[in-house]
């Protein structure tokens, strides 16, 4: 199973650093969303479903996560702990996230708007819509 993690150019000097994104630049879709979760506890597990369609690049921005990726065949686990670097998770991909650091903040940079009928919540049916 691929996996794609982009690391993105830092314009540092001595003030810091920032990273600038830019849709079909540094990131490979229009972006039509951004959201953050923060505050998720260590032990929890969060994502734990597929797109039908969405495109997403995840980035923890602050402290780390480890991201379970599951193309219905292979697993891969991939940590993210730096903040220029950005994980591509694909459509029809599972998703689970988990062992958020204290304070972690994980970016997500989304191809499409919020759209609930776009998710596959139950791992079986996910199992079926790839096989098909
Ligand atoms: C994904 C992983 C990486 C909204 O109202 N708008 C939004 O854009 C999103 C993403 C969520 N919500 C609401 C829906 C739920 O009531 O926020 C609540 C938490 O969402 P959810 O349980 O889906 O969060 P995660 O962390 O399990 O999954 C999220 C994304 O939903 C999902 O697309 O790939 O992050």
């Amino acid at each position: 199973m691929l996996v794609t993690k982009y690391v993105f150019q830092p314009h540092g000097d001595n003030r810091g650093q920032l990273i600038a994104l830019e849709e079909f630049k540094d990131i490979p879709f229009r972006i039509k969303r951004v959201y953050y979760m923060y505050d998720t506890e260590t032990g929890f597990v969060r994502g734990k479903h597929a797109h039908k369609k969405l495109e997403q690049i995840l980035v923890c921005i602050h402290g780390s996560v480890k991201i379970k990726l599951d193309n219905g065949k292979e697993q891969k686990i991939v940590p993210l702990e730096k903040p220029y670097e950005g994980l591509y998770v694909a459509n029809n991909m599972w998703r689970e996230m988990y062992d958020f650091s204290p304070g972690a903040v994980l970016l997500v940079l989304a191809s499409e708007l919020y759209d609930e009928d776009d998710y596959i919540r139950d791992y079986d049916e996910f199992l079926d819509f790839v096989r098909k």
